[in-house]
């Protein structure tokens, strides 16, 4: 082994060796490629991990069309969008679980309580936002095939305790994100093998506020090099969960749409929810998918019009629209 590997080059390592799939494998390998230090030293290494990347696209060709094992890291998205939660262990994760959904989850004064992902849901107004608990990360310590989990949710969610070191953990959070290039910018345009961009949009969490160091979030928003909002919670006092649903359901940018049966009532118990700056043809797509083509006419009662004025197809929706479709 080469002596002198570089800090970004061992965290791209770790990656490697945590990763469980070919695709994580993959994208850690090209990472491990491009930061490297290129020199004589560095030859060899870099010509075997050229051969491991080479080797692993035909494997993960091969093996596209091959069935799936179980992965309990896997997490089925459900309700209007996944948040995961990230975080240092005793951090109160689980904790939040506990106060805004009904999932089973454990909460414990000692640290590593939690080792595989719960999802929950969370209900603001009436949208289903789905939160997920997990193991917790450290420095030394991520659990094989947990990059996955966040790699396919919508939203990731640090949880930093304002009680305890706020430094660390924003340090270790960070540190996992930025090595696994979930905080990409536009610029970089970091993307994986089918073109999706791999950088996630991400917020802050803040733990025992009841119980934080004077100052800890002031200082936490100090030293964070990255935009983030920071939503301030004591879950065990029911204290901060409103904005963080609602801070939750901004991030997600959707809205909602109600769908109308034609003479009938709109469903207002049951939205749609639908990205924002959807068209009424959108809504169709999600609805019907293969009738939506054959969509002869819609109205709409909400944003910018008469009661059940008709829109057209490229009518920009609006949240809590009431939409009636019409096929032939
Ligand atoms: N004072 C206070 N304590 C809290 C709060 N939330 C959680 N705790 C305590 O923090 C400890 C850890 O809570 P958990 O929710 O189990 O933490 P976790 O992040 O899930 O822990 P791991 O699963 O080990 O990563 C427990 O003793 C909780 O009672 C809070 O809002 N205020
Ligand atoms: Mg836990």
């Amino acid at each position: 082994m080469p002596a002198n590997l570089t800090p970004t080059y061992l965290k791209a390592e770790q990656w490697f060796k945590t990763a469980t799939t070919n695709e994580e494998k993959l994208l850690a390998l090209e990472k491990m490629l491009q930061v490297i230090p290129k020199h004589k030293g560095t030859e060899k290494l870099q010509a075997e991990l050229k051969k491991k990347l080479s080797h692993l696209k035909d494997a993960s060709s091969q093996k596209k069309s091959g069935g799936s094992h179980a992965d309990i890291f896997h997490v089925p998205k459900g309700g209007a969008g996944q948040v995961v939660l990230l975080g240092m262990p005793n951090t109160g994760k689980s904790s939040i679980l506990a106060a805004m959904t009904n999932a089973k989850v454990n909460v414990a004064s000692f640290p590593f309580s939690t080792n595989e992902p719960v999802p929950g849901m969370v209900e603001y107004e009436d949208v289903k936002i789905q939160l997920v608990d997990m193991p917790p990360i450290t420095a030394e310590l991520v659990a094989p095939g947990q990059v996955g989990t966040y790699r396919n949710c919508d939203i990731i969610a640090i949880v930093i305790d304002l009680s305890s070191d706020v430094d660390e953990q924003l340090k270790v959070c960070l540190d996992f994100l930025e090595t696994r290039n979930f905080l990409i910018s536009d610029e970089t345009q970091a993307t994986d093998e089918n073109g999706n961009a791999l950088g996630k949009k991400t917020f802050c969490i803040c733990t025992k506020s009841d119980i934080a160091k004077p100052g800890a979030l002031e200082h936490l928003k100090q030293i964070c090099k990255y935009p983030f909002d920071f939503v301030p919670i004591a879950a065990e006092e029911f204290e901060g969960l409103e904005e963080l649903s609602r801070k939750m359901f901004e991030l997600l940018e959707i809205i909602r749409i109600y769908a109308k049966p034609p003479g009938k009532p709109a469903d207002m118990a049951d939205p749609f929810t639908i990205p924002i700056g959807s068209n009424v043809m959108d809504l169709a797509m999600h609805i019907h998918r293969h009738k939506a083509e054959s969509l002869k006419s819609a109205r709409k009662w909400g944003t910018g019009v008469h009661d059940g004025q008709q829109v057209q197809r490229t009518h920009i929706l609006s949240d809590k629209d009431i939409i009636e479709l019409h096929f032939p």
